[in-house]
């Protein structure tokens, strides 16, 4: 028989350091874009007995036997997740968003291939071609970004960079850009020279499958997001694809680059597509914009400059000189987080620091709006922050606003007092 005691009796020091984790993220507001707090059912299938069972290869084609019901839940998880996103093709195996795009870019790409993506410095991720990544040694990426003047995508240079390099793929979507995407600009592109066109979708992916945010399935060849972010499911990755790219999708995820699945994380993934395709998460998806449009109005009212001048989506950036030439990221990050309030220090376009201190900040909506904020908690919410950020060097003023961070914090926890972290 399996030890069926709790972790509390099993290994007091974890159990104690996962509450402290529950009591830091009750206590705290986050607002990092890519972060959201999982539900108790996601917490059960997540950690379920799925966890046992092997099942290397597809439902119906597997290299084990006795996964007649992984195949049942992988199945779930496949037609749910084409159903809500309107795609052909589901691949719900890939452990993380960056293990998608590995996957989605060795189906149809061969090593020392070109790649037109967004840099990691104007907005890309990690995996569109930075230099200490596997995309920057693996692939010839070539990068566009924004214009200095609008801080958004000037979609003639893209078409300019492609003309002249000639990509095998064009890459869209990214980490940190609070602006649409024209899904059919870039496809139109693509088309031009004979590129294939994929869209990381892992931030926007809950908009998209609450329709607060344009869908690119239509428009793009593949689509990889996670599950994590604003979709509020587990950890884990997703490729989408048209029908004539499954096979090569299906290949680079398992046996190329995975071995087995994570059948827990597939079943809580299966969860979470039929909970976004409820008329809940609709509401909640726009409230996740609503939210970030009205904290980033709140922000530039106090003076604190929104880049591009607003958000679309879940989330933006600030240029944190607007305020103070002297303030940096990184000492404005470590500072809120010092008094209540989480979030990252981010480059901002032509950011003349570097990436480890920066010129900015990223703030995002969906943790605020799973804990049940609404757009007057993010007026005072925007408020609160520039004025600690302003009066940081006044105890009295830090002193009141973090109060009143913390009171906030308080009025809308995430987890009951009493939660352990796990089920
Ligand atoms: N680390 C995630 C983010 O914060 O945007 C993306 O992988």
């Amino acid at each position: 028989m399996s030890d069926m005691r709790p972790i509390e009796e099993v290994d007091p020091q974890l159990s104690g350091l996962i509450k402290k984790e529950v009591d830091r993220q009750r206590s705290q507001i986050h607002l990092i874009a890519s972060e959201n707090y999982i539900s108790y059912s996601m917490m059960q299938a997540s950690g379920s007995v799925l966890s046992n069972k092997y099942s290397e290869g597809y439902p119906e084609r597997r290299y084990y036997e006795g996964c007649q019901v992984i195949d049942e839940i992988e199945n779930l998880a496949i037609d749910r997740a084409k159903r809500l996103l309107s795609a052909e093709h589901a691949n719900v195996q890939p452990h993380s968003g960056s293990q998608a795009n590995m996957a989605a870019y060795m189906a149809v790409l061969e090593p020392g291939d070109t790649i037109l993506g967004m840099s990691l410095d104007q907005g890309g991720h990690l995996t569109h071609g930075s230099p200490v990544n596997f995309s920057g040694n693996l692939f010839n990426f070539v990068a566009y970004g924004v214009d200095k003047e609008t801080e958004q995508i000037n979609i003639d240079e893209v078409r300019q960079l492609a003309n002249q390099h000639r990509p095998k793929m064009i890459v869209a979507g990214y980490s940190a850009y609070s602006q649409f995407i024209d899904w059919s600009a870039f496809r139109e592109i693509a088309d031009e020279v004979g590129a294939v066109f994929l869209v990381d979708a892992a931030h926007i992916i809950g908009l998209i499958a609450g329709s607060a945010h344009p869908n690119p399935v239509p428009h793009a060849d593949i689509v990889t997001a996670t599950t994590h972010k604003a979709l509020r499911g587990p950890r884990g990755g997703l490729i989408l694809s048209k029908e004539k790219f499954a096979k090569a999708i299906d290949k680079a995820v398992f046996p190329f680059s995975q071995g087995g699945a994570i059948n827990s994380q597939i079943a809580a993934k299966a969860l979470c597509f039929g909970q976004a395709s409820q008329a809940e998460f609709k509401t909640y998806s726009n409230q996740i914009v609503r939210n970030a449009k009205v904290l980033a109005g709140a922000m530039d009212d106090e003076g604190l400059r929104v880049i591009s001048g607003g958000t679309e989506n879940h989330m933006f950036l600030v240029d944190l000189r607007s305020i103070d030439t002297e303030l940096t990221g990184k000492e404005a990050s470590q500072f809120l987080d010092a008094h209540g309030v989480t979030l990252n220090r981010n480059s901002i376009p032509f950011d003349p620091r570097s990436p480890f201190i920066t010129s900015g900040l990223r703030m995002g909506t969906p943790s605020v709006t799973s804990a049940g904020m609404m757009q007057e908690q993010m007026v005072l919410l925007g408020k609160l922050i520039v004025e600690l950020l302003r009066k940081r060097i006044d105890p009295y003023s830090v002193n009141l606003y973090t109060e009143q961070v913390h009171e906030l914090a308080d009025a809308f926890p995430p987890y009951p007092a009493a939660f352990a972290g796990h089920v």
